[in-house]
């Protein structure tokens, strides 16, 4: 017998005759998901989220943030809405159907729109995440990205959202329940992370299992997790290998789709449920449940083990078993993983924060046995290498005549010599040929020069490059949001190309001071144009009473006390 799906039944929401209803799409109006509710509406379609079906109306969402409960009585703690800008909202009065589209274009569900209304972000952010703090990731996504308007109603799947990434590993509960019953699997004990596993987390699932003799289930979610986690590939890549150090037979892989709130206890609560639904008996709940960290004064958000008291509080009506467990810590006179409340008085304690596995990869320091698996350490020194093997840009910014080309042209012939990456030049003069040709030197067309070369930038250090760059970007603004779409894919190195004023204009190579003095141009930077200069480069180098040669070291040993040149 397996355990029945909440609230009862499965409810999964395809329509029948899909390519019918395919051909009713084509006058509604249409809303293209963003990534999070693409999320949602996988999750709806296919019963994970049972009993809802759809988004919430008003109703089912005030009750949901007031009191955890949906509008007939269910406990339900998580409101699941479709938000949306207010221009799209206007055309979908109550009554009207929708066609949620991902974004490609391809058509996911019909939604018969129930509910329009404007929400109170700032309670519901109270309400449901307990704060307003925008290090917050959801209280983020709710002020700062999800629409003004909320829309409520059923949905019809159409097509379920393609994914075509570890497609053997996506069981929808339907799927998951019959493979359990298939493998004569009666009771689940189900693990949720969005973490590499290491050893901690396996000793703690397998002893989990046994505590209460079931099989387990890695449910690990690969929608939507903390901004900065390990990517999903990597990840699973790494369950992958973790899989293979379990009893044979004795545990499975499936991956979730689900994009998580780091909503702490109510989050738990949620994701109890959600496992309920794909048929797991049993449900891992450690320290720190989908914790979102710390919060802007650097106070936790949560308690460690609120998750524990929520779940507890609510066992029974949710109807599948907390499996509540204590942080795992490694003791070294036992050589083995115990649960922190088991430590005995005068025992070593060993562990690795995330932070400091972070810093040992960055770093290359060995990451030992017991802390982790070989073949698992091996994976993320694959895509985490350290610094002396990863991308970076060096940003040089600075008035016309700075010397920043100069500098960017020695860099490039130092790193060439040194060699081991591959360098780009990204120098004002070539970007604004081949890159920028139609733009010109206001405000805007500078912002936009300077963010193409931000985004080339970017790519060419994902993929392991150098880029240098030398523009004028004289606005902090718009260096800062460079440095944000680089600094998550490798190294940001701003430098500073301090010359001042008096000195660049008397050297005037280009003779453009001169031209901007006499008026023949306007808006020249420095002259009639703002610099805002770096409050906080990593580097600042004045080349007035320096040569070249002086000025590049300066650069080279920057770069090696970062740690993205290897030292010798
Ligand atoms: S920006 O602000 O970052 O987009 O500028 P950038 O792409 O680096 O281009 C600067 C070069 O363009 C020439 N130039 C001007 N600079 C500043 N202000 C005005 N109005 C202007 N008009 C033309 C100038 O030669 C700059 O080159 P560098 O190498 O900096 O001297």
């Amino acid at each position: 017998q397996t355990i029945s799906p909440y609230g009862g039944a499965l409810k999964e929401l395809f329509g029948t005759n899909t390519n019918a209803l395919k051909g009713q799409a084509f006058d509604l109006p249409e809303w293209t998901l963003s990534q999070r509710q693409l999320c949602d509406v996988e999750l709806l379609l296919c019963g994970a989220f049972s009993p809802l079906e759809g988004f919430m109306s008003q109703a089912d969402y005030a009750g949901v943030v007031e009191h955890m409960r949906l509008a007939d009585g269910t406990l339900w703690p998580m409101p699941i809405t479709l938000d949306v800008s207010e221009a799209f909202a206007a055309g979908a009065q109550p009554g009207q159907r929708i066609a949620l589209r991902d974004p490609e274009g391809l058509l996911i569900a019909f939604m018969e729109v129930s509910d329009r209304w404007v929400p109170d972000k700032a309670h519901e952010a109270r309400c449901v995440l307990g704060s307003e703090d925008r290090a917050h990731p959801a209280a983020a996504y709710l002020f700062e990205t999800a629409g003004a308007v909320y829309l409520g109603g059923r949905l019809t799947g159409i097509t379920a959202p393609t994914h075509y990434d570890f497609k053997t590993l996506r069981y929808t509960p339907r799927q998951l329940r019959e493979e359990f019953a298939r493998r004569g699997w009666s009771r689940v004990v189900a693990f949720q992370t969005r973490n590499p596993m290491h050893r901690a987390h396996l000793e703690l699932t397998f002893r989990a299992a046994q505590r209460v003799e079931a099989n387990l289930l890695i449910h690990p979610v690969v929608g939507m997790t903390k901004p900065g986690d390990v990517d999903h590939y990597t990840r699973v890549r790494c369950y992958e290998h973790a899989l293979r150090r379990f009893p044979e037979q004795t545990s499975m892989l499936s991956l979730l789709p689900l994009a998580m709130r780091m909503g702490g206890p109510r989050e738990a609560l949620w994701h109890a449920i959600i496992r309920r639904n794909y048929g797991c008996t049993h449900f891992i709940v450690g320290r720190d449940h989908a914790s979102p960290g710390k919060d802007s004064l650097g106070r936790e958000f949560y308690g460690p083990y609120d998750a524990h008291e929520l779940l507890a509080a609510h066992r029974d009506e949710i109807g599948i078993e907390p499996v509540p467990f204590q942080a795992m810590v490694y003791v070294e006179e036992r050589a083995e993983y115990v649960p922190v409340d088991e430590v005995e008085a005068g025992e070593t304690v060993k562990s690795i924060s995330g932070t400091e596995l972070r810093r040992r990869l960055r770093e290359g320091i060995d990451i030992p046995d017991w802390f982790t698996y070989p073949e698992i350490a091996a994976e993320l020194r694959r895509t985490h290498p350290p610094r002396h093997r990863q991308g970076f840009t060096v940003f040089f910014t600075g008035l016309s005549g700075a010397g920043k080309s100069t500098l960017a042209n020695a860099l490039m012939v130092k790193l060439m010599e040194t060699g081991g990456r591959p360098v780009t030049l990204l120098d004002g003069d070539i970007v604004r040929t081949h890159l920028s040709s139609e733009l010109g030197f206001s405000r805007e067309h500078r912002d936009l020069n300077v963010r193409r070369i931000g985004f080339v930038a970017s790519e060419i250090t994902k993929n392991g490059g150098v880029a240098i760059c030398a523009p004028i970007a004289p606005y902090a603004a718009t260096r800062r949001q460079v440095r944000e779409m680089i600094e998550p894919v490798g190294g940001f190195v701003e430098v500073h190309v301090a010359t001042p004023l008096d000195v660049c204009e008397e050297r005037d190579r280009k003779g453009l001071y001169a031209k901007a003095r006499a008026g023949l141009i306007k808006g020249f930077t420095g002259i009639d144009d703002p610099y805002e200069s770096p409050v906080d480069p990593e580097l600042r180098v004045d080349t007035s009473g320096l040569l070249p040669e002086q000025s590049i070291q300066r650069v080279l040993l920057k770069l090696e006390a970062m740690g993205f040149i290897a030292k010798p």
